[in-house]
């Protein structure tokens, strides 16, 4: 038989030689004897340099000592491709090397088993969340990433040159799954990169994030979305957990089911939690990790929803609903993961003439969305959605502290490569 991987390691002790090598599915040992294994094999073994691709021909042989249970006796073997000489991170020392270096040869980094392993995590996760919400009547969408015009302020838009006009990144779906309320299409959902030019350096923060969005018509107020969440994530996570299981990922024992429901705690109640005197100023990363310990403490809740977010901090986001009977409030919310916020959403205005005013509201001239518009002039059942962030999910499931380690190939202000 033939095997190929990457060269972890080769040690040599009198008759015997024992390559380590390393594929997908983890370690397994080729030896070379003497006698048995032509004295060439040895010689190109003894040279060759660490995580050189090198391919074996051999045969099986039961070994109860060999890590892996068996292992091949090699005949012959082809260095493919070598590696040069110093690697310039190393793949199975043990040192603490910092994050920038390992971003910068992030090939070598993934080489590590507990990168496959959560990367394994994250695409069993992605595809949790499409079975769940097929579940749930959802139908997947892709809209469009160049816009000509934002839908989440101005400050975070990142321009492109549209054959000499200018056009935008999207920074989220949000303007188009809207429209799609109009078409009878009901429930949607996209997986999608979402582009903000966010100049903040934080733990939390990419230029580009994978954004799961949804929408659904219909609803009679913001518990319809909370409880399709709830429904959502606790069928997301089992379904995880089971796949995880299966492939014997040790990551699977970090997910559990969460508590349900999950706590509603409206937005002044939040603030009075964490000592605060009402107010319409939001809540500050150290502010969220407080009641996210507070919450843990004292409800054994990991995740909870910050409600009734007040109409003066969503001034820009037009299309948030503010309530009829308490118009200093909208149904808006956020949905907290031990102190991190992962989805933000709510009812939207629905109504022309009430969305064109908070458009005026928020400084913007509602000409400008015209084609945002049009579907609101001709039938536009009450809805509403939310946008859960996959590289925040990840992260905090896994328990990374940093987003960053999140994404294969990060982006941030400072970093467009590799
Ligand atoms: P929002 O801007 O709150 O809402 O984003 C939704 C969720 O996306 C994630 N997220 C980010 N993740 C990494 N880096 C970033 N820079 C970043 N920005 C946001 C977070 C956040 O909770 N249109 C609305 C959603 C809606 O109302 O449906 C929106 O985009 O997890």
């Amino acid at each position: 038989m033939r095997v190929a991987g990457h060269l972890q390691e080769y040690r040599s002790h009198g008759s015997l030689g024992f390559a380590v090598v390393r594929d997908r599915a983890g370690l397994f040992q080729v030896t070379l004897k003497k006698g048995e294994t032509p004295e060439e094999v040895f010689a190109t073994l003894a040279t060759v340099p660490r995580e050189s691709v090198v391919s074996f021909e051999g045969r099986v042989a039961e070994n109860p000592r060999a890590k892996v249970g068996s292992e091949v006796l090699a005949q012959q073997a082809v260095v493919l491709s070598p590696a040069e000489t110093p690697l310039p991170l190393g793949v199975v020392d043990k040192v603490g090397v910092d994050l920038d270096t390992r971003f910068n040869h992030r090939f070598l980094d993934l080489r590590k088993r507990e990168n496959h392993d959560l990367f394994q995590f994250r695409g069993i996760l992605e595809e949790s969340l499409r079975s769940s919400f097929r579940d749930l009547g959802f139908l997947e969408v892709d809209t469009p990433k160049i816009l000509r015009q934002g839908a989440e302020g101005g400050a975070t838009l990142f321009s492109v040159d549209y054959f000499g006009g200018k056009a935008y990144l999207a920074q989220s779906p949000q303007l188009y799954k809207q429209m799609l309320m109009a078409t009878d299409m009901e429930r949607v959902f996209e997986i999608a990169p979402a582009f903000r030019a966010e100049p903040s350096d934080t733990l939390r923060h990419l230029t580009e994030f994978t954004s799961v969005d949804a929408e659904m018509a219909y609803i009679d107020g913001p518990e319809d979305l909370w409880r399709t969440i709830e429904a959502l994530l606790s069928q997301t996570l089992e379904r995880s957990r089971a796949a995880l299981e299966k492939a014997a990922n040790p990551l699977a024992a970090r997910i559990a089911s969460p508590r349900r429901p999950f706590p509603r705690i409206p937005f002044q109640e939040a603030r009075k939690m964490l000592g605060k005197p009402p107010g319409d100023d939001d809540l500050g990363s150290e502010e969220e990790k407080a009641l996210g310990e507070l919450m843990g403490r004292e409800q054994g809740s990991e995740m909870y929803f910050i409600t009734e977010y007040p109409s003066q901090l969503k001034l820009s986001t037009f299309y948030a609903m503010r309530q009829d009977a308490h118009p200093e409030k909208t149904n808006y919310f956020d949905l907290d993961f031990g102190g991190l916020e992962i989805i933000s959403g709510g009812q939207r205005e629905h109504r022309l003439e009430k969305l064109k005013q908070q458009i005026r509201n928020a400084g913007l001239d509602p000409e400008n969305f015209a084609g945002y518009l049009e579907p609101f002039r001709f039938g536009m059942p009450p809805h509403g959605g939310f946008a859960l962030g996959l590289d925040r999910l990840t992260a905090k499931l896994a328990g990374l502290a940093n987003v960053r380690e999140a994404r294969l190939f990060p982006r941030d202000r400072f970093r467009l490569d590799p």
